[in-house]
């Protein structure tokens, strides 16, 4: 049974969803003309590089003003808010392109590889919300699908590898474009198959304490920062540092609530 919320702010119930699944779809968290435009804004990002290969691409916000709307987009972020507080930032963003033929990735956690989150403690903490907008059909699977093992973030244990068995208790997340699927970075998951005649397109931002350093970009693009909001700007760490040493005093993003 998929955790199914609604766009904007988080319920109860949806909150309570995310704790036991460790994620949440939202299905029409994007207008089909806000999809149009964010595809478009993906397949040029892709274009330079050689077909058929699985890949992702960062900090596409920066270059792309459909991508950049998804920073703050008012569908999703009242559920960061939500789930982290009014101090984070985006300390990534992944548009991703699953080719014809892509056989599918492995079962992984989200995170830093050289020290990873579940070290920190167990159950891990959650310290990367990711959102992925789906921006083609996943309607069935075989769709280049995120499929995810429901209350893995949980879990004290590692996952066994290579059992040469699949999951019984996976989910395959099926969705139409515009679907949103909000999930935390301790969750076993993974992308599938492949098997249509066409690409599969996931744009996901990563939210994080500001503590995290990104790891889509070196340094935010200057020109980005001049020509984007007050918002977005705080949200990609642009923040100043009043008090030496210890940093008190942050002002808060400028959320409109
Ligand atoms: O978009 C995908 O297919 C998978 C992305 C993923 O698993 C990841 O970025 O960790």
């Amino acid at each position: 049974m998929t955790p199914l919320g609604t766009p904007g702010p988080m319920t109860e119930r949806e909150r309570f969803m995310f704790d036991v699944a460790g994620y949440l779809v939202v299905p029409d968290a994007l207008t089909p003309a806000e999809v149009d435009a964010c595809l478009e804004a993906a397949k040029r990002a892709h274009a330079p590089f050689p077909a058929g290969q699985w890949r992702q691409l960062g900090a596409v916000y920066e270059r792309e003003d459909a991508v950049a709307e998804l920073i703050d987009h008012p569908s999703i972020l009242p559920k960061v808010r939500a789930l982290l507080g009014d101090y984070f930032i985006l300390q990534s963003s992944w548009c991703t392109v699953s080719p014809p033929g892509f056989t599918g990735g492995g079962y992984h956690q989200d995170g830093s590889a050289p020290y990873e989150f579940r070290r920190l403690s167990l159950p891990t903490p959650l310290v990367q919300l990711r959102v992925g907008y789906f921006l083609t059909d996943q309607s069935e699977p075989d769709m280049g699908n995120m499929v995810m093992i429901p209350g893995s973030h949980n879990a004290a244990l590692p996952m066994p590898r290579n059992t040469g068995e699949e999951w019984p208790i996976r989910e395959v997340i099926c969705g139409k474009p515009g679907d949103a699927l909000l999930f935390h970075q301790g969750v076993f998951h993974c992308g599938t198959e492949n098997r249509k005649n066409f690409p599969r397109y996931i744009q996901h931002m990563v939210y994080a304490p500001p503590w995290l350093i990104p790891s889509d970009r070196q340094r935010n693009d200057p020109a980005f920062l001049e020509r984007t909001t007050p918002l977005r700007r705080a949200l990609l760490g642009e923040w100043k540092r009043p008090e030496e040493p210890f940093g008190v005093g942050y002002e808060r993003p400028p959320f409109r609530d």
